[in-house]
């Protein structure tokens, strides 16, 4: 099937804007995406003709909103290929479905078992692990990486050991785009008897995973970086996990019964679902579902393989412009830096030319530590972007060297 760039541009009403008097160059997808109109359109439906709180209404408005609610659950259930929909929790992004699990372990995990994380994760997965084995005497233990940005997957074969509780993996970085070799990671560590969980937030936009296949324990992602909007995601869990973790947060709509005795948990997936959720979210969560799915994955996938390529063709030709990660599997993300010059400053500049892209340490500083840098200038790229916006950005980053050096 052909793609027609101009014609997805269409549904993204902020790609019209103007940035300082150039027309927006939005390169700071993998910070979160942009909606299109059927997203936007879907929120304002929500609040215009059926705003209610779900799971505890008769009345009709209560009763759309839920049905609405339960079948975006059962759109992200097959989206991913779930087995059943009360595996599918909704949080509010992943680094809350993290903490979920990690909280959880904190009363299965004992002193000298250990966890495994990679040298490539974001600080939302490194934090709540450290965290979770101060309180229990478990230790981390950390896959290292590559020049090229790869995990060293001949030291996790060492690594792994029957103390192995836990293996903690994204499966793309967000900082370099590497993607990572999951389905090993995966096998290898349930081999040894190791749950695994693995951080989708950079992956979701642009891979679509069948999580019964992978045959993973835990995945966790954010809407917003998948067209959807902010302060909503989901973890997966299996069955069996989900029901031996105890719940995260007390509240309403996490309850069988309560007494001031005792209180006995709802079923999934309400037992990890206190409070009134972002509704509205979850909803617009599943519209982002059905319009990544009318474009299709692979043809997602295919064009930002080849913007990747025209991009760092296009960037290498400034010279003095080194890329970090350069896996040959990576998704659309070039993280880079030109010689003696400060990322921030280029960011700047950039920014002034109307091209949004990030810099700094990307929340992953282990990442910066192996390279000796304090962070880089990062474009990450969406289908929605083009090649046009790919030669703005490498004549703004000339500007810049010429301007700075
Ligand atoms: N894990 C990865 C791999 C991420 O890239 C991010 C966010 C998170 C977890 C946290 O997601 P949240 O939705 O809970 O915040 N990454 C980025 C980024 O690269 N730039 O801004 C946010």
């Amino acid at each position: 099937m052909s793609f027609d760039v101009q014609k997805i541009r269409e549904d993204f009403p902020i790609l019209h804007r103007q940035v300082n008097g150039y027309p927006l160059v939005y390169l700071d997808n993998a910070a979160t995406s942009q909606k299109p109109q059927a997203v936007i359109d879907c929120i304002v439906d929500y609040y215009s003709l059926y705003n209610a709180n779900i799971h505890r209404g008769v009345h009709t408005l209560s009763q759309e909103a839920t049905d609405a609610y339960e079948k975006a659950r059962r759109k992200i259930q097959q989206h991913f290929h779930i087995a059943l929909p009360e595996e599918v929790i909704f949080t509010s992004g992943t680094t809350h479905g993290i903490n979920l699990v990690a909280n959880g372990f904190a009363s299965i995990l004992k002193k000298g078992d250990e966890v495994l994380v990679s040298a490539l994760e974001h600080h939302s997965n490194i934090v709540p692990w450290q965290m979770l084995c101060e309180r229990t005497g478990a230790s981390l233990k950390v896959i290292p990486m590559n020049e090229s940005g790869e995990l060293r997957m001949d030291h996790y074969d060492t690594l792994l050991t029957p103390k192995t509780q836990l293996v903690f993996v994204n499966h793309v970085s967000n900082a370099l785009g590497t993607i990572n070799p999951i389905e090993e990671i995966i096998e290898k560590a349930h081999a040894m008897n190791a749950a695994v969980l693995i951080d989708g937030a950079q992956s979701c936009a642009h891979i679509r995973p069948d999580l019964q296949k992978l045959n993973v324990d835990f995945y966790v992602t954010s809407a917003h970086k998948m067209c959807g909007p902010t302060g909503v995601g989901m973890l997966y869990g299996k069955k069996e996990w989900l029901e031996k973790l105890p719940p995260y947060q007390g509240g309403g709509e996490m309850i069988k019964e309560v007494t001031f005795e005792k209180t006995t948990y709802a079923e999934l997936p309400h037992k990890f679902e206190a409070g009134t959720p972002n509704i509205c979210g979850g909803i617009a969560f599943g519209a982002a579902i059905d319009y990544l799915n009318e474009i299709g994955f692979e043809t997602i996938a295919n064009y930002e393989d080849s913007l990747l390529i025209y991009a760092t063709q296009r960037l290498l030709e400034i010279e003095g412009l080194k890329i970090y990660g350069t896996s040959k599997n990576k998704t659309a993300v070039i993280s880079f830096n030109l010689e003696g010059i400060h990322p921030y400053d280029v960011g700047t500049i950039v920014d002034k030319l109307g091209i949004a892209v990030r810099t700094g340490h990307h929340c992953a500083q282990p990442i910066m530590d192996f390279y000796n840098i304090p962070g880089t200038v990062r474009a990450s790229f969406s289908f929605y972007n083009t090649k046009e916006e790919v030669d703005r950005l490498t004549e703004a980053v000339q500007r810049a060297k010429s301007m700075l050096s």
